[in-house]
């Protein structure tokens, strides 16, 4: 083992090019050590087995998903068999233990070679993170949903790899136009693919209210009935809701669920007099465009008693350790009752056991910065707020719109074709890859930076194939900016590795818009 750690070269000098990283190195994200030994490839055999630390029902939960992926295409047996420290049978091992405790959960070590690919980590977390390494190190074809013919190889060689950051989020508005549990499910695969680790639904906001509240019923009886034009309308019961949760949470992934306020809440507002000011419920707004006095009465106490039961059943529910209580685009609120709503909503979640999240906005006016994770959205909104927060305990999520929002289109060509928006300007794969949460905003101390969030805000997605066209292959460009050291971080390389990625969307059913700028195959 010592002997193999000292083999293991640094990310700066094992991807300065990506070529004499070989075949083990096109991987996305890229890995932060990569040490090929070409001359060692595993072959996939008939004789395979799979196999799990015994001490690991996860692991063994990750294999059984991993062969049965295998068997289709391949034909082969791929029995799954325990396996111990001491003991491997030859084929794909998952194994608890022997990577660094310091590199954390999601940190694994794959080692391929002529007797087998051997998969370590500290937790379940990074096996699963490493049998994504995995799958893409195979051909494509050996997860292709019909027979194939192989060989089926993996190149020889080690792999360390550890997450910059240790939030990558999803964010999916399921608000503005509802996607089913199995829509939403599908797309967990997707993003499991490339290593985020959360998936933050926005599950209210004008045009929708998606999730049951006990006691509150008209929430989703009348805000769940509208949506976008009045298309993809509904909600989830507490139960799809948690139906979500587990099997995010069997990909390794955390749901964080937002509930917007005291802006974008028209759906509410149209469901319970009480929460309008003028005791009067609005329609229902179907528009793309918010709703013009969408915002929630604050000086009645009835937000509030409905806040704490949502924020409290919420918390039941969700095994992950975020709420996001949303507050962005405020201009409409009195800044003294906005300021008094932030900090009531999050010392509720508090209360109920909670972290809190909020967007940029949010960071504006807390009395407890330390208690909070803002997600940075645009720059010149209120920046020295944001710095300030930060600098005082605050931590920052980074989505800058112009980069990380999946909801713009990709280019100038056709802007009149209804799917995607572009407010914040068009944004091609490399503006998705080229920026760092670290330079971002001027002045923002690095430590504070927990992550990014990749953000698909849906007025104008349409059809779940239009999530795939906007988040792929752009998420992956965000999955890797928050996923790889800053010191890999290369247009040229990513491009190449992206592009040897194709396939592998292909066989997966993610139907990916064809970048210009990506040499695919
Ligand atoms: C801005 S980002 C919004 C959303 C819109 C989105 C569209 C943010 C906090 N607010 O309400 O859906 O732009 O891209």
């Amino acid at each position: 083992l010592l002997l193999l750690t000292t083999l293991v070269v640094p990310a700066s000098l094992a991807q300065a090019s990506p070529r004499d990283a070989g075949a083990l190195g096109q991987v996305v994200p890229v890995p932060a050590s990569v040490q090929p030994d070409a001359a060692n490839p595993y072959q996939l055999s008939p004789m395979a087995a799979v196999s799990f630390d015994i001490r690991s029902p996860q692991a063994r939960q990750i294999v059984e998903t991993l062969a049965g992926q295998l068997r289709t295409a391949t034909g082969y047996p791929l029995p799954v068999v325990p396996a111990t420290q001491f003991y491997q049978p030859t084929g794909i091992s998952l194994l608890l233990g022997g990577v660094d405790g310091k590199l954390g959960d999601e940190a694994y070590q794959l080692r391929s070679s002529k007797q087998g690919v051997v998969i370590k980590a500290n937790a379940a977390a990074g096996l699963f993170r490493g049998v994504q390494t995995l799958k893409q190190l195979l051909p494509a074809k050996a997860l292709a949903k019909t027979k194939q013919q192989g060989p089926f190889g993996v190149p020889g060689g080690t792999i360390l790899d550890h997450p910059r950051y240790g939030y990558r989020s999803a964010m999916l508005d399921v608000a503005r136009h509802f996607f089913t549990v199995p829509e939403v499910e599908s797309y967990i695969d997707e993003i499991a693919q490339y290593k985020i680790n959360y998936l933050h639904l926005h599950l209210t906001d004008s045009q929708g209210w998606r999730i049951q509240i006990d006691g509150w019923p008209k929430l989703t009886e009348i805000g769940g009935s509208s949506g976008v034009g009045g298309e993809r309308t509904g909600f989830y019961t507490q139960a799809d809701y948690s139906k979500i949760v587990e099997y995010a949470q069997q990909r390794f992934i955390t749901v964080v669920p937002e509930i917007e306020g005291p802006s974008h809440s028209n759906a509410a507002r149209s469901s319970y007099a009480g929460l309008n000011c003028d005791g009067k419920t609005p329609p229902l707004w179907l528009d793309i465009t918010e709703s013009p006095n969408s915002v929630l009465c604050l000086t009645n106490g009835t937000a509030y008693k409905m806040m704490d039961d949502v924020i409290r059943q919420l918390a039941k529910i969700t095994p992950g350790p975020y709420i996001n209580i949303a507050g962005d685009e405020v201009d409409k609120v009195d800044k003294t009752q906005y300021a008094e709503y932030v900090n009531k909503v999050s010392a509720m979640v508090a209360k109920y056991g909670k972290k809190v999240l909020g967007w940029q906005e949010t960071l504006s006016v807390l009395t407890k910065p330390e208690a909070t994770m803002g997600q940075f959205w645009f720059n010149e909104l209120n920046d020295d707020a944001v710095i300030k927060a930060a600098k005082a305990g605050a931590k920052v999520v980074m989505s800058p719109a112009d980069h990380a929002y999946l909801d713009m289109k990709y280019d100038e060509k056709n802007p009149a074709y209804p799917v995607g928006n572009y407010w914040a300007g068009f944004v091609e794969v490399q503006d998705s890859y080229n920026w760092d949460p670290e330079t971002q905003l001027a002045g923002l101390p690095a430590n504070a930076i927990s992550g990014v969030s990749a953000a698909m805000f849906t007025e104008l997605v349409f059809e779940r194939k239009d999530i795939d066209q906007l988040a792929f292959p752009r998420l992956a460009a965000i999955g890797e900016i928050g996923w790889s050291p800053k010191s890999t971080h290369d247009w040229d390389s990513f491009k190449t590795r992206l592009a040897a990625q194709g396939p592998h969307m292909d066989v997966a059913g993610i139907d990916y818009y064809r970048s210009p700028q990506i040499p695919w195959p």
